[in-house]
């Protein structure tokens, strides 16, 4: 008898109803959190998209607001695409794609224009009468004439720009810098940074953001060739920390990484809040992840935690927001405890977070296995030879199977990790937080053990388990 939970996530956003993809317009304005997102209202697969809208005061805590943009003129009858949120005069525009089908082939006959929409109250917005703001005539020679999509609206100095997602045509992805006055007129500037061939052929969801001294770079590139261990998804979300020179419209780097190595993490976006916080959040699902709440839930797509975005040279750092911590409840804890083979915690559960710090001593591997049944288990082990985390959900369950792995080096020969379970997502922040590996399961709501191991010998220094109320 196979029970099967819903799958609902207990302290991640998601939308009440229906199909969620890419955040949208996440900004703090007048002193709150709004988050937009990819929407279908109307069942759990992608359709004509709408813009869903959320308000919050803490970024874990979330109150549902009216649909705030739909596809309903002539330049987003094919949907309202990704977009960001800007404040201009006091009030908070919407800058977005509108998607239009120009023929029978939905992969290949489509334009795609930006438009803009404003509010007075931060609640219902109003399309510009003038859309679209940036036409398909705008686009330089030598770019897609079909991607150019996502804008990110930005300020810098007295000058307004925006980032497009794109293409070269010839499979290179690349990023357009336009600038404005007033977010209505608008020139194109420069391709600021291209695929050198190795990572994509097209560039989705362009965010950007001073951090520190630097600036930093984020987007979603499609079709990524595999590179090793760190480069493994068809869709594997970069960042370049560099300087954005917005004179000769270049984003200046050297290197670029991934921001999450795990299975599903797509399209994330940052806002700057009233703490001078960079905070990240990003749609914890994946284009080619199965996604098996659309059978029956109704319901598919969910965001991760919101992160911290911090430096550390030109490596980012990122950890769950503090607020999080205010939903910590019934603690259980171990200390200073020798692992050898399995151990079986006298705690279960299936939304929580572990706090583990394990020192590694003589140990070939070791690890914790979490939501755990007879049949079903999801690992995460550390092996000393490679150097080596592995987060694996072969046996986790009805949804997407896989291992990912990707090097990471103990800090005083010891290992910490933050995880954050719930329901159907599994969250891990490795040491200071470089590496973070974000995934999907779907396994039995029975299955809801938590067990240690350990090949050879080491030491739990510490262990708390907390579940998010
Ligand atoms: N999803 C949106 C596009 C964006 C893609 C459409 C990224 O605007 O490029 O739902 O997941």
């Amino acid at each position: 008898h196979q029970l099967r939970s819903d799958f609902r996530l207990h302290y991640h956003f998601m939308s009440e109803y229906g199909w969620m993809n890419d955040p949208n317009g996440f900004i703090h304005y007048n002193g709150t959190y709004h988050l937009f997102y990819q929407y279908y209202p109307y069942e759990a697969k992608w359709g004509p998209m709408h813009w869903g809208h959320a308000v919050s005061g803490d970024l874990i805590r979330w109150e549902h607001l009216p649909v705030a943009l739909a596809p309903d003129e002539a330049y987003d009858q094919g949907g309202c695409f990704s977009g960001s949120a800007i404040e201009h005069e006091g009030r908070l525009y919407l800058m977005y794609t509108g998607h239009v089908e120009t023929g029978p082939d939905k992969d290949r006959d489509y334009r795609q224009e930006q438009a803009i929409a404003v509010s007075e109250d931060g609640v219902t917005f109003v399309k510009w009468k003038d859309n679209p703001v940036i036409a398909a005539g705008a686009i330089p020679l030598g770019v897609s004439r079909q991607d150019f999509r996502d804008p990110k609206v930005f300020k810098r100095g007295d000058a307004y720009y925006a980032l497009l997602g794109s293409n070269d045509g010839a499979g290179h992805g690349l990023i357009l810098l336009y600038r404005s006055a007033d977010l209505v007129h608008w020139e194109y500037v420069n391709v600021i940074a291209k695929s050198d061939g190795t990572l994509g052929d097209n560039w989705e969801c362009p965010d950007v953001f001073a951090l520190g001294s630097k600036d930093v770079l984020m987007m979603s590139p499609q079709r990524v060739p595999a590179q090793g261990d760190d480069y493994c998804n068809l869709h594997s979300t970069t960042y370049m920390v560099g300087h954005l020179d917005t004179d000769d419209g270049r984003f200046h780097y050297d290197a670029y990484y991934p921001i999450d190595y795990g299975f599903d993490f797509y399209a994330p976006q940052t806002t700057i809040d009233a703490q001078g916080r960079r905070v990240m959040i990003a749609w914890m699902d994946m284009w080619e992840s199965l996604m098996p709440t659309q059978q029956g839930h109704h319901w598919a797509g969910a965001m991760t935690v919101p992160r911290e975005v911090l430096t550390d040279g030109d490596r980012l750092v990122f950890k769950p927001v503090d607020e999080i911590e205010a939903y910590r409840q019934a603690p259980y804890e171990l200390s200073d405890v020798i692992l050898k083979g399995e151990r079986v915690l006298e705690t279960q559960g299936d939304r929580y977070e572990l706090k583990v710090v394990i020192e590694a001593k003589g140990a070939s591997a070791f690890g914790i296995k979490l939501r755990t049944s007879g049949r079903e288990e999801t690992v995460l082990s550390y092996h000393a030879e490679e150097r080596q985390f592995r987060f694996n959900r072969d046996r986790s369950g009805i949804g997407p199977k896989g291992e990912r792995k990707t090097s990471i080096e103990l800090e005083d020969g010891k290992l910490s990790l933050r995880i954050f379970v719930d329901v159907s997502s599994v969250e891990v922040f490795l040491g200071k937080g470089h590496k973070v590996m974000t995934g999907r399961i779907y396994p039995n709501e029975q299955a809801r053990g938590i067990a240690l191991f350990s090949e050879g010998e080491c030491r739990v220094v510490s262990l708390t388990k907390w579940d998010i109320g």
